[in-house]
Formats: structure tokens, C-alpha cells, sequence
């Protein structure tokens, strides 16, 4: 696929370093001037995404925007947009999206995304899967030269149901880059239940993935698998905030 193209923004000087959670902002805030009234928006989950949901809210009670509806990816989102006035929708009703903003957890020079490690991937890839354009915002510790890379978890959401028997093939059909498939578990060692009623595998890789595509179709064919992180092809553009700015790369 073609190399995306990137234009970047410098941030105005700063006298102090910029945290990770500034960055986050930063790059949401960028991608909130995308938005104009009467647009549906994929509203999604995770810390950044916050920011641009959090942008949005206060956009909408100054009057600086008007006549947008939102669809959350998660309860919690529902939750925080609830809480700022946003009106909200579902895909039952409005199957088309205009824009979706929404966070991730690994980004490679594809624009190809890990997202899940919020818990939050079936809602996000059913709404970002049908959004007229996706925004994806992140700081720049996203950024990996190849998906499954970052050493950190590639979820996939299970039906409850012989979950473990899900967990022992899923590891062995990634035996070649040395996985490892963990139950997410809470804090009191129970198990993660998602906002579907569904738990999470989280596989853990030694190298990156050779093709996601091919990874994301032979994770599909099992039985009881109900989506998993690699969000492929997806990302119309990547809105990444780091120490030298803001760059926004487009498909
Ligand atoms: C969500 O954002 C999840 O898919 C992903 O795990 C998370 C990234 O969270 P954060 O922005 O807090 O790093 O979309």
C-alpha cells in the first residue's frame, strides 16, 4: 500500500519539556478541528482518546460547535460524554460515521494499528470500521517499526465459553514468534469481563508480526474468537504528538 504522506506541526516553543500526557492532547486537540457541525462522531476509548472527547464537550458548551451527535466505544466513554452534554447515538440508528477519533497502542509506518489493551476493541473496530474517515491520535512512544513489536499485548476478545481451549490454540497458531496468551485478569485476579460480557486473551509477541493480514484472518477462523487488536487498513490518518511536534500522517 502507498507510503502515507506526513505533514508536521512544531509545536510553539516550551519552556518546560512536554509530558506524555500533554503530548496526548496535544495530538487530540489537533484532530477536534477535523470536526464540523451535523457530523456523527466514533467518540473512542483509552487516555487520549478522553482529551479529544473531553475537546469536544467543551467545544460543544461555548457554541464553538453545534449539531453533532457521538457514538462511544465503550461504557466509559458513554459515560464521560454523558457527563459533558454530548448527545449520543448508536449504530442501530446511524449506521454511517462521518469522523472517528479514537487512541491506539501501536502504530506502524502503514498505519497500521495494535488497539485493545484498553478492553475496548469490539466497539472501537465496529465503529471505526465504518467511519467515513478515522483519526488516529497518540504520543510518539506509539510509534513501532512493526505490530507486535512493542513487546506489549495484541488482545483478542473470547467468548467466555472454553475460553481456555481459544487460549491454547491462539498461542500455539503464533508458536513461531515465541507467543505467549495470557487471561486478562482484574486487579483481585479475576477475569477481565469486557463491555460485551466477553474476556480477552492477550498475546504477547517475541518479534513483530510478519503479516497481520494473515495473523488477523487465521485469529477469525476460530470458533469462539470475537475480534482481535490489529486494526488493518483502517486509519485514514495518524495525528502523533512528540518532542519535536505534532505530525499528521495521511493514507
Ligand atoms: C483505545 O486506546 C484502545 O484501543 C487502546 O488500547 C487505547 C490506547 O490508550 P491510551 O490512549 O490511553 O494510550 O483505543
Amino acid at each position: 500500500s502507498p507510503r502515507p504522506t506526513s505533514v508536521s506541526f512544531s509545536v510553539k516553543a516550551q519552556s518546560v519539556a512536554l509530558s506524555q500526557d500533554d503530548l496526548k492532547k496535544l495530538a487530540a486537540e489537533k484532530a477536534v478541528e477535523s470536526i464540523k457541525p451535523g457530523m456523527v462522531l466514533g467518540l473512542g476509548t483509552g487516555s487520549t482518546a478522553a482529551f479529544a472527547v473531553d475537546q469536544i464537550g467543551k467545544l460543544l458548551s461555548s457554541g464553538q460547535l453545534h449539531d453533532i451527535v457521538g457514538i462511544p466505544t465503550s461504557k466509559r466513554t458513554e459515560d464521560q460524554a454523558r457527563s459533558l452534554g454530548i448527545p449520543l447515538v448508536a449504530l442501530d440508528t446511524h449506521p454511517r460515521i462521518d469522523l472517528a477519533i479514537d487512541g491506539a497502542d501501536e502504530v506502524d509506518p502503514n498505519l497500521d494499528l495494535v488497539k485493545g489493551r484498553g478492553g475496548a476493541l469490539l466497539r472501537e473496530k465496529m465503529v471505526e470500521a465504518v467511519a467515513e474517515r478515522f483519526i488516529v491520535v497518540a504520543d510518539d512512544t506509539k510509534l513501532v517499526k512493526g505490530l507486535g513489536g512493542s513487546g506489549l499485548a495484541m488482545p483478542v476478545e473470547v467468548v467466555q465459553f472454553c475460553w481456555k481451549f481459544n487460549l491454547v490454540r491462539l498461542r500455539d497458531l503464533f508458536k513461531e514468534f515465541g507467543c505467549e496468551a495470557k487471561l486478562r485478569v482484574g486487579e483481585g485476579g479475576e477475569a477481565y469481563v469486557t463491555d460485551n460480557s466477553n474476556f480477552i486473551i492477550d498475546l504477547y509477541f517475541k518479534e513483530p508480526l510478519k503479516d497481520g493480514f494473515a495473523a488477523g484472518r487465521e485469529i477469525g477462523k476460530f470458533e469462539g474468537v470475537v475480534e482481535h487488536g490489529l486494526f488493518l487498513g483502517m486509519a485514514t490518518s495518524v495525528i502523533i504528538a512528540g518532542k519535536n511536534g505534532v505530525e499528521v500522517m495521511n493514507k
